[in-house]
């Protein structure tokens, strides 16, 4: 999927904290703590996050693989602190305690917990919903932003907005003439990362709406990317194709059910003739009159705009728990309750960014190569086509 960066992530919900490793990036990315800090805290906003985020401020410490405020070319390694571990040492020791915490078996309809503990052969859920949970996506923003880093500093920008949440939907198209960076700067301003100041109270209403009833609401986000030239991914074989690099990192994180790209389904009940994108020649140039293909055809980067579209389910921990099963003794029982968001969609507009930006910085890298930025920019002068 990837063929150049490799990445992971370790650590629990509540452990001491997320380490993260990634490998593949060229040298003398020039970047800071304080950059990445800045996307970390894109990521813990939004209405409708639960008592959590009050507790964390996210910071990943370089541990690794950068000099001088810039990357080596090695391995980059990050640690992020969870700061609630203060109050779960006895439950998330790694030693045996003196008192073991008492497991948790009702079952959550919407998580990990069944699958998990039938796959591990445990009877705890919390030995998989520690991984499972969406903490472990901060490490994933954190190592994004140095594939965000790279990509900006070749002229490649990616933002998104909030367009949904539960049944409220902002139906406005974007100008297109606003880059992804502005596009994200409003949303950033937007507690729900819309920029339809309407939509937006309506949006926050029907999550206090959802908090009230303890109960959770889903959404979607749009992923813009601007600035890529043409032929990134590659029609050639299966696993090069742009569109399934995109869509499977996407997919790997846990609540997200859709990725449309372009205009997705709508195209499904259309004429062709009413949505390929007719081909121009102006200026010196290849131009298209719309961009329903969202930037991607044949598996590659047609040098329009990507845009996708992604769907979140609602957050399956519920104040109001689900009928359910306990795991043990057979009972019908509630589900297992805890402290949960009742909407973190803003905040996996932000994940869903950075998984765009790793997926990018990769194909960037295998096209065009080089171990330095200097090389990487060299090459792209030389033959990236616009
Ligand atoms: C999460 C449950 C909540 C969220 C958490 C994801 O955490 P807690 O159980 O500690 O209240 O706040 O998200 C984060 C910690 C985060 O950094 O985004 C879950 O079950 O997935």
């Amino acid at each position: 999927m990837l063929e150049r960066i490799r990445f992971l992530t370790a650590g629990e919900s509540h452990g001491k904290g997320l380490l993260g490793i990634i490998e593949g990036l060229p040298s003398n990315i020039k970047i800071s703590e304080t950059y990445v800090k800045q996307h970390l805290s894109r990521r813990q906003k939004g209405h409708g996050r639960g008592g959590r985020m009050k507790i964390e401020d996210d910071f990943a410490e370089f541990i690794g693989g950068v000099r001088y405020g810039e990357t080596l070319g090695g391995p980059i390694g990050l640690q992020i602190k969870n700061k609630d571990w203060e109050n779960w040492k006895d439950v998330m020791d790694h030693n045996i305690p003196e008192k073991l915490s008492k497991p948790i078996t009702m079952l959550r309809p919407g998580h990990a917990d069944l699958a998990g503990l039938q796959k591990f052969g445990m009877n705890d859920i919390r030995n998989i919903l520690e991984r499972s949970s969406a903490r472990e996506t901060t490490m994933r923003v954190a190592l994004g932003s140095f594939c965000r880093k790279m990509l900006e500093d070749i002229g490649i920008e990616i933002g998104s907005r909030v367009v949904q949440i539960h049944n409220i939907k902002d139906i406005q198209d974007v100008e297109t003439t606003k880059t992804p960076n502005q596009i994200s700067n409003l949303a950033d301003k937007s507690p729900v990362r819309c920029i339809n100041k309407s939509k937006e109270k309506e949006m926050m209403e029907i999550i206090d709406e959802a908090k009230k009833q303890g109960d959770s609401v889903g959404g979607t986000f749009e992923l813009i990317a601007d600035g890529l030239p043409y032929g990134l991914g590659s029609h050639s074989q299966w696993y090069k194709k742009i569109q399934a690099r995109l869509t499977g990192l996407l997919m790997s994180v846990n609540a997200f059910k859709a990725v449309e790209i372009g205009s997705g389904n709508e195209m499904s009940s259309k004429f062709g003739s009413e949505v390929h994108d007719e081909i121009e020649y102006m200026n010196n140039r290849f131009t298209r009159t719309t961009n329903n293909a969202g930037g991607i055809e044949g598996g590659m980067t047609n040098a329009q705009r990507i845009l996708a579209w992604v769907s979140m389910k609602p957050i399956s921990t519920l104040v109001k728990p689900l009928n359910s099963v306990d795991y043990i003794t057979k009972e019908p029982k509630k589900a297992f309750k805890e402290r949960a968001d009742s909407c973190a969609v803003p905040a996996a507009s932000i994940i869903s960014e950075s998984m765009m930006c790793i997926v990018l910085a990769d194909a960037i890298l295998e096209k065009f190569g080089g171990d330095s930025m200097n090389q990487l920019k060299m090459h792209m002068n030389s033959t990236a086509k616009y």
